[in-house]
């Protein structure tokens, strides 16, 4: 792997954003790559976010905003990022790196063992590694989404909400031109196109720490399980094909 895109989605992330920029231009450097590039998408936040990576561009020649046309979503800014994206490598990370940049090397390792083309960050399935965990009845709403989760798809991983992927650049065209949803239900709308397409798909354990600052409300929670529901609608309606 010597070429890779990370794609930020990022809604008023002006407080998070600066340490996580310097997070990631500190791992870039630190490796001999033929092309790298950061892609923050700002998805319509209203504070200075925006301002702050245009900012940060004219010092960082590998860093670049998209912009979408308002607030329109995790799943909306991600999809839009990986498809901006120009590494035969993309990563997507949560704004805050509650999975430390460096955990990119364990997923990479994990497309090389099992020959998979996409390698999702996961904390289930060691749980040691979380250090600083989410508030219980956000946690304990997480497990109770990937039963629900694993009933309604029959997808088999412990955790689809991590926000740290890896997708090899072709199997992320395929994955994303077909994926629809905007909202937080979006990771797994993408595995499953990913079965659909026969893309395999490596679950690998990774540090994770909570960040304060969550902009995930319970409603939007919620909206989730409802996502579940419109996949299923969606690929009975044939729109994954
Ligand atoms: N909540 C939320 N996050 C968004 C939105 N658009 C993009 N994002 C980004 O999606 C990621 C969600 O991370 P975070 O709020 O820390 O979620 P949590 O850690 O799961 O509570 C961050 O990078 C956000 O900036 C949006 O409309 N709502
Ligand atoms: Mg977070």
């Amino acid at each position: 792997m010597n070429s890779i895109s990370i794609v930020v989605p990022a809604y008023n992330e002006e407080r998070r954003l600066p340490s996580t920029l310097d997070a990631l231009a500190g791992y870039l450097a630190a490796r001999p790559w033929q092309f790298t590039e950061i892609v923050v998408v700002d998805d319509g936040s209203t504070d200075g976010t925006a301002a702050l990576v245009e900012r940060r561009a004219t010092e960082t020649p590998a860093l670049r905003l998209v912009r979408n046309p308002g607030n329109r979503g995790k799943g909306y800014s991600v999809r839009h990022g990986m498809l901006e994206a120009k590494g035969e490598w993309i990563l997507f990370t949560d704004a805050d790196l509650s999975s430390p940049i460096g955990e990119l090397d364990k997923l990479e390792a994990a497309i090389r063992a099992e020959d998979a083309r996409v390698a999702i960050g996961s904390r289930a399935l060691d749980r040691s590694l979380v250090a600083r965990h989410q508030s219980a009845p956000r946690e304990l709403a997480g497990r109770f989404f990937n039963l629900v989760m694993r009933l309604v798809t029959g997808l088999r991983f412990r955790d689809t909400q991590c926000g740290f992927k890896l997708f090899e650049a072709r199997a992320a065209r395929e994955i994303f031109l077909r994926q629809r949803l905007d909202g937080f239900g979006f990771d797994v709308e993408a595995l499953f196109i990913a079965r659909r397409l026969g893309i395999r798909c490596a679950e690998v354990p990774v540090r994770w720490s909570d960040v304060e600052g969550t902009k995930v409300s319970a409603l939007r929670g919620l909206d989730a399980f409802v996502d579940l529901v419109r996949i299923r609608l969606h690929q009975r309606a044939g729109r994954y094909r």
